[in-house]
């Protein structure tokens, strides 16, 4: 398995995340991806390769332009502090002729989890083209890959960063691989992938399924309903399975496996896997409880579905658990093929 390591991810390092009014430290930390860098390196037959360059047109095909150059100039107004989003004025973003700065923070992103400073958009393309390598490296006929992409990418839209997420790393993939068929995003991260909805929800060329804590609960509160199946053409290629809190492996396996179904019906050429670790017992935000050795079953079915397959990475907190995570779930994936 060739995993993909975008190593400038250490040059990103947000200070602390706002919630309710309450300053906590930041959860999305560097270490994560150096914890799993680390023990899949160890697992025979993983190869561990840095990021080729895509051109930009592969992030501006799935992201507005002018959100793309708000996060480069807004890094430049920053400098190396880190700068908040606002509260105001809300909206899509798209399309957007307002210039002032304290409201175009409020214009690009959604939540006060995701700042920006003057290594965000750099990083943040180091991981958008992490997840375009291993794209490619399934193109070219790999059954599997694995980006190990930080920042993370599936809570944020065309045209809004929030939840640790400015460029749709998956997002990105899938429509890369879009261009040679049809393709389905599996979104296993605790978190609804409200931005792979988003980006998809209009399209039936990429199908949407995700399987999530429910969002009445749990981050991003606003989006992740059932009754959320698309729109236009689009309508019937996106699939949600809110779960409730608390729930454990033989309660969860019965709705993961009505995932996987939906998904082989769907018969695509190419499957994205937002991988979180988040929905693991012991994750300090994530309020599901699967244990270390389910990662490793949920990745022998996926495996069984014998579709070439590029994995990546979301969320997952507990960086004393990621090694074992991670451990379990990639040589699910190698013994299964
Ligand atoms: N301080 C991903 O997993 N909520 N994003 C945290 C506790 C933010 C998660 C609240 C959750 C964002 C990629
Ligand atoms: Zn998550």
């Amino acid at each position: 398995m060739i995993v993909v390591y975008p190593s400038r991810h250490l040059r990103h390092h947000p200070p602390s995340e706002i919630f309710n009014g309450v300053v906590e430290p930041h959860a999305e930390v560097p270490e994560r991806i150096e914890h799993i860098k680390a023990s899949v390196s160890n697992i025979a037959g993983v190869r561990i390769v840095l990021p080729k360059h895509f051109p930009l047109s592969w992030i501006e095909q799935v992201h507005d332009s002018g959100y793309v150059s708000y996060l480069a100039e807004a890094g430049r107004l920053s400098g190396n502090a880190y700068t908040y989003p606002s509260v105001f004025p809300y909206g899509s973003g798209e399309n957007s002729s307002i210039t002032n700065e304290i409201a175009r923070r409020g214009i690009y992103g959604f939540d006060l989890y995701t700042p920006v400073s003057n290594t965000t958009y750099y990083v943040a393309c180091a991981s958008a083209m992490a997840a375009l390598t291993a794209a490619s490296v399934v193109r070219r006929g790999e059954m599997v890959s694995y980006a190990l992409c930080r920042p993370p990418g599936h809570h944020a839209e065309r045209s809004r960063m929030g939840g640790y997420c400015y460029f749709n790393n998956a997002a990105i993939a899938a429509n890369y691989l879009s261009r040679q068929g049809k393709v389905a995003v599996f979104d296993i991260d605790v978190h609804h992938g409200n931005g792979t909805q988003h980006i998809f929800y209009e399209r039936d060329d990429v199908m949407v399924v995700n399987i999530h804590a429910d969002p009445t609960y749990k981050f991003p509160f606003f989006s992740g309903f059932e009754h959320e199946i698309g729109v236009g053409k689009g309508k019937l290629f996106n699939k949600n399975y809110p779960i409730p809190l608390g729930i454990s492996d033989e309660e969860y396996h019965p709705v993961f496996m009505a995932a996987v179904k939906r998904i082989r019906e769907s018969a695509p050429q190419y499957l994205v896997v937002s991988v979180g670790y988040d929905a693991h017992v012991n994750d300090p935000i994530g309020g599901l409880r699967l244990s270390t050795a389910y990662y490793h079953r949920m990745a022998t079915a996926i495996a069984s579905l014998h579709i070439p397959t590029v994995l990546v990475q979301e969320g997952g907190y507990n960086t004393g658990e990621l090694r074992s995570v991670a451990q379990s779930f990639v040589s699910g994936f190698l013994d299964a093929n």
